[in-house]
């Protein structure tokens, strides 16, 4: 017997800027790039020139039979220079605001998703005093293409951004980058929840939008008498950022493998050998427990799954961990989760913030001509978006 997904579900693909567009030479990823080779970070450079092509990747997202698409619109384009906004380009992102929904795909447009001007990092980015007015502004200024979308997302895994800037936070103060047990830095996770709190109801209230946020959850289970320092750390890596979406229309929940937590903190899986490219254990059933978790902390908000997917270069393993997690979806719904949306990462192959090995995408991508190869897991999406069923 099929199992069916509730009615309306929005079946698409996300994307970030970054990831996808190329030549983002103003932000503060670009800046690391070329920066940070001691590290054997990779550089985005052209990355796959979606920038150009969007309207090709939403033509083959459509065409496969899905109803959706997440990406995000890049602040240092928009405002390259502080207080100074380019027209061209928040142009360019309502046109692809209008290609996606002539093509009948959701757009599910994400504000910030990792990156920021390199000004606003030189200026002490979230910790500078006035770091959530500047961002406010930039918001402000996006809200004028954000018309007529349902679904905007405002700051993308503020729990990560608050790892990776406290990285960064430690450099700056003559500490070494900790290559483990980096956790996110609460002080970073406050200013963002500040902002978020500050844009929601603004974004909300210029565009009509349904406004939330996109929070990374890693399913994380206490080892044998480890539940106190559980409770700790889930508290600090996601229930922080889970509980100012209380107030929210909805919260994203982004998923990939599941990790334990000893009293040293959070760790892998000892049982779990089966990696992933991104050297991640194997658990699609992480999904269903984000979700579960999601529910308990946020209560009857509704949530999508923003993300979820494997990096693998073996796509038959692809299918058969979205087919596991898109079962624990359907587990979580029969118990009465509300979900509205799945959102595969990634729609395609991508930079994976200073990787090119990890391959996420639905479309594998000539990184010389840029030509654009559908793998069989996006005929397959499509016909499970079709059927609206499994
Ligand atoms: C993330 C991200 C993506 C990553 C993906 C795989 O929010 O971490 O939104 O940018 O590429 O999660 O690591």
């Amino acid at each position: 017997m099929p199992r069916t997904f509730p009615q309306s579900f929005l079946w698409g693909a996300a994307t970030a800027a970054h990831q996808i567009e190329g030549n983002n030479l103003n932000n503060d990823w670009w800046q690391l790039e070329h920066t940070a080779a001691e590290y054997g970070v990779q550089f985005s450079g052209d990355a796959v020139d979606s920038y150009h092509r969007y309207e090709e990747d939403m033509t083959l997202l459509a065409n496969a039979g899905l109803n959706a698409y997440r990406f995000s619109i890049e602040w240092s384009r928009i405002e390259p220079s502080p207080g100074k906004f380019s027209r061209a380009e928040l142009a360019h992102y309502r046109r692809m605001i209008d290609t996606a929904n002539r093509m009948g795909l959701t757009p599910v447009v994400t504000l910030h998703h990792f990156t920021h001007p390199i000004w606003f990092g030189e200026n002490g980015a979230w910790l500078a005093k006035d770091a959530v007015e500047v961002f406010t502004r930039y918001v402000e200024q996006a809200c004028a293409i954000l018309d007529g979308v349902e679904w905007v997302c405002t700051i993308n895994e503020p729990n990560i951004v608050a790892v990776n800037h406290g990285q960064q936070r430690r450099i700056a103060e003559g500490k070494d980058y900790q290559f483990v047990g980096a956790q996110p830095d609460a002080e970073i996770g406050e200013a963002l929840i500040a902002a978020h709190r500050v844009v929601a109801p603004l974004v909300r209230e210029a565009t009509g939008a349904k406004v939330g946020w996109t929070v990374a959850n890693q399913a994380l289970l206490p080892a044998p008498g480890a539940e106190a320092r559980h409770a700790e750390v889930q508290h600090l890596w996601e229930d922080m950022y889970l509980e100012p979406a209380r107030d929210d229309d909805f919260v994203g929940v982004q998923s990939y493998t599941s990790q334990m937590v000893t009293e040293d903190g959070v760790v892998p899986h000892p049982e779990h050998p089966d990696n992933t490219l991104m050297g991640w254990a194997y658990r699609p059933d992480a999904l269903g427990i984000a979700l579960r978790h999601t529910h308990a902390v946020v209560g009857e908000v509704p949530i999508l799954v923003t993300e979820n997917g494997i990096a693998t270069a073996d796509d038959d393993r692809r299918v058969a961990y979205t087919t596991a997690a898109l079962n624990g979806l359907l587990d979580a719904v029969e118990d009465g989760i509300d979900v509205r949306a799945y959102l595969h990462w990634s729609l395609l192959d991508n930079f994976e913030w200073g990787r090119w090995e990890p391959t996420f995408g639905l479309i594998a991508v000539d990184r010389t001509t840029f030509e654009r190869h559908p793998k069989p897991s996006l005929a397959w999406l499509g016909q499970v978006a079709k059927a609206n069923a499994l």
